[in-house]
């Protein structure tokens, strides 16, 4: 039939097999060759049963994410799978790794389902910015019932094998060989006598099930849940046809929503975020074969939050992991810290108790650097000043085993200097977590001048057995994400002083979809953070770099966020969601007249603006300064560890979608109203003077 699509006959069966590298995903050429390989079978006399089975890792993955966005391809899926579920003879699906998105499809327009016990079934378009649209979300609930199918498909998550075979979406669970499997259950299928079973010929409807009342709680849920996505509706809408449409009007129903969504900017960003995850693992120059080291010890020093959230990373991992601190008093209070934090999992029932057990039996307290002296690998996670990671380095640099990597987890100091604190620059790397450090995906893998291309390697190795999304990025202060955020939180802060509460700064923010608003953002990581920060800076900037005194204020009122239970917003105790601060509203008055301001009523859309744009204007600079390799990494970088919308790609493509004029044209604006802050990044004014894009921007 076609290389990727094969046919053998092994007597009255004829075996199938899809084999299109890496996840047999359904491109056009698969497409075709099923469908020919099918109408094969069925006009082949000496066929009985058809056998559906593929070669790798897994079962048809999806549809080929790749082609969105082009030409549609002939056959289309839905042909294709309407003309499998046609064909006379009975035909098995054996499912093995993950059968996702149209892979499922594909198995449900077969008549029966096999799957290998350790495979998991899946709809993840929603998670595309789409819905199932080869029929999923029609024949998934004549299968499994409308309320299952409303959770597979509004969630996009997998399932495991047992639980599909307990609702019905496969048929037995099977362990060896796909392909005995299948012909296995096929000669039964012919031994028995058990023809064609076509899921579209069954009923959604289930007796004593309101279905309609199913998809109104759906709707409610998703309303309250998933603001701001455009297609979590339309799959509601679509699974409803599947009982109030007969299965041809119900395909109809599906593709019309599907196309919709399919044209929505949403699906563009979220496909974008999907390659753009994967594109960040690869760095330019670094051979993908680059040997790795072992980390199979590991310790971290500093018994913190951060400390302590990283060591559970590693733990989470079923890695052994020693916390150094300076005492036996420090070194017990991170371990309650550790344990108090699985604790609270195990309460919420997010991890068994057993599980926690477990995880904590691979964490140990220790005091002495000499227990350090067999370790792979060592993370230090301590005060973010220069003289104390200095002890620490030096420190590190003399009992470690030679080979060992050091790490820091800072969040804005020189890497190059802190190496230079050791004879080993080459083993020095930066792994900056995000706290929660055990529950944030992100990690800036930070590339030292003298980093080492192993240990850069190594160093995305340990991201991804930690299940992180790893970036590599370069020295600069705050490197890329926090480089950014001072420029989005400043501006959000010279909103407050023009005129805007913090209930309307975040209030437009989180509209945009922000997770959280500047301001309670601030008030979670400590105003008084932010205070050291501008006391530094108004030692050293220029003068014509204009900055707010609101700050100021608060700290000097003893307000520093949530750990005082009062800052931009108030904080009732053991209550984290911010309230409006009653007291704000004459230090916001104060700052105006200090800054000679005038306060105006400022639009969300002007809000959007002075925050997003700063974040775009500081990318641009980032990028050309080679400091990110790629725009993409940027909003990988926003997406995972500051909680801007995937459904909108990131700060850079955001931009690309507005179009690098209109945003040029507006920071030349604001650069004329506010100052030095908004000078526009060269990078942005060439890509948009040429009528480029940040995306086709490869250092010329
Ligand atoms: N299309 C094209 N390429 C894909 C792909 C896909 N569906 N899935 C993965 N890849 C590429 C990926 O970019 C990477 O490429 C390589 O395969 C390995 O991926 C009509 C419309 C299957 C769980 O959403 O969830 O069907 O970087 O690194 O960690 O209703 O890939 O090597 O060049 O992720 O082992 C629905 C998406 C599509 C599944 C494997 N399906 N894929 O994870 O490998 S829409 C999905 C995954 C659809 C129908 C609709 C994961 C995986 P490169 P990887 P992995």
């Amino acid at each position: 039939m076609s290389e990727v699509v094969s046919l053998e006959r092994r007597g009255p069966i004829a075996v199938i097999t899809v084999n299109n590298p890496p996840v047999n995903a359904l491109g056009q050429a698969v497409r075709e060759g099923l469908q020919k390989s099918f109408a094969a079978a069925e006009a082949d006399a000496a066929v009985q049963a058809v056998v559906l089975v593929c070669e790798g890792n897994t079962f048809i993955a999806g549809a080929d994410i790749k082609e969105f966005g082009k030409p549609p391809m002939a056959p289309s899926l839905p042909e294709v799978i309407e003309g499998l579920e046609a064909c006379s003879k009975p035909s098995v699906a054996v499912i093995h790794g993950t059968a996702l998105g149209g892979g499922l499809e594909v198995a449900l327009g077969c008549h029966y389902r096999i799957a290998r016990k350790d495979s998991q079934v899946g709809l993840p378009e929603v998670k595309l910015g789409l819905l199932p649209g080869a029929g999923g979300t029609q024949r998934l609930p004549r299968v499994a019932g409308v309320a299952k199918a409303l959770d597979m498909i509004v969630s996009g998550a997998p399932i495991k094998a047992a639980e599909a075979l307990q609702f019905n979406i496969v048929d037995e669970l099977f362990e060896g060989d796909l392909r005995e499997a299948g012909i296995a259950y096929a000669q039964k299928l012919i031994a028995e006598g058990r023809g064609a079973r076509r899921t579209g010929e069954q009923s959604a409807a289930l007796e004593g099930v309101d279905n309609a009342a199913l998809v109104a709680a759906k709707h409610a849920e998703v309303a309250k849940r998933m603001r701001g996505l455009f297609s979590p509706l339309r799959c509601i809408a679509a699974v409803e046809a599947s009982f109030s449409l007969p299965l041809s009007e119900g395909l109809k129903r599906e593709r019309e929503l599907f196309t919709e969504c399919l044209s929505s900017p949403q699906r563009a960003a979220l496909v974008y975020s999907f390659f753009s995850e994967r594109q960040a693992a690869k760095v330019e120059g670094l051979d993908p074969k680059t040997p790795t080291r072992a980390f199979d010890k590991v310790a971290v020093i500093g018994g913190g939050t951060m400390g302590v959230g990283i060591a559970l990373s590693f733990a989470n991992a079923g890695i052994p992991v020693r916390i150094l601190e300076i005492s036996s008093e420090a070194r017990d209070k991170a371990m309650e810290r550790a344990s108090g934090t699985y604790a609270a999992s195990v309460k919420r029932g997010s991890l068994t108790q057993d599980a926690m057990d477990k995880r904590m039996a691979l964490v140990t307290g220790v005091t002495d650097y000499a227990d350090l002296a067999d370790v792979d690998l060592v993370i230090e996670a301590v005060f973010e000043d220069m003289g104390v990671k200095q002890k620490v380095f030096e420190q590190l640099d003399a009992v470690c085993k030679p080979g060992a990597i050091l790490a820091s987890n800072t969040s804005s100091l020189d890497l190059n200097v802190i190496a230079g604190f050791t004879k080993r620059p080459q083993d020095v790397v930066g792994l900056h977590f995000f706290s929660p450090a055990n529950v944030m995906r992100l990690l800036e893998v930070v590339r030292a001048e003298k980093t080492s291309d192993e240990v850069l390697a190594t160093a995305l190795a340990i991201g991804k057995k930690l299940k992180k999304v790893s970036v590599v990025v370069g020295v600069c202060d705050g490197f890329v994400g926090n480089r950014m955020v001072f420029q989005y939180g400043r501006e959000s802060e010279f909103l407050l002083e023009e005129g805007a509460t913090p209930e309307q700064v975040d209030g437009a923010l989180k509209d945009f979809g922000m997770a959280m608003g500047p301001t309670a953002m601030r008030d979670l990581s400590g105003l008084d953070i932010g205070w050291s920060i501008r006391k530094r800076q108004r030692q050293e900037l220029p003068a014509e770099y204009k900055l707010p005194v609101l700050l100021d204020k608060l700290c000097e009122a003893g307000w520093l966020g949530q750990k005082t239970g009062k800052g931009f917003f108030v904080y009732e105790a053991g209550n984290r969601n911010p309230q409006p601060n009653p007291d704000l509203q004459p230090l916001l008055e104060a700052a105006s007249r200090e800054q000679g301001i005038e306060r105006r009523q400022l639009s969300a859309e002007y809000i959007i603006e002075r925050t997003i744009y700063a974040l775009i204007n500081e990318g641009a600079k980032i990028l050309e300064e080679g400091i990110a390799q790629r725009a993409s990494d940027i909003d990988v970088i926003y997406l995972n560890g500051y909680g801007f919308p995937a459904y909108r790609g990131g700060p850079m493509f955001y931009a690309e979608q507005i179009g690098l004029d209109k945003v040029l044209a507006r920071i030349q604006e604001f650069h004329a109203e506010h100052g030095a802050w908004w000078k526009p990044a060269p990078l942005l004014v060439k890509l948009a003077s040429e009528g480029r894009t940040f995306s086709d921007w490869n250092g010329q």
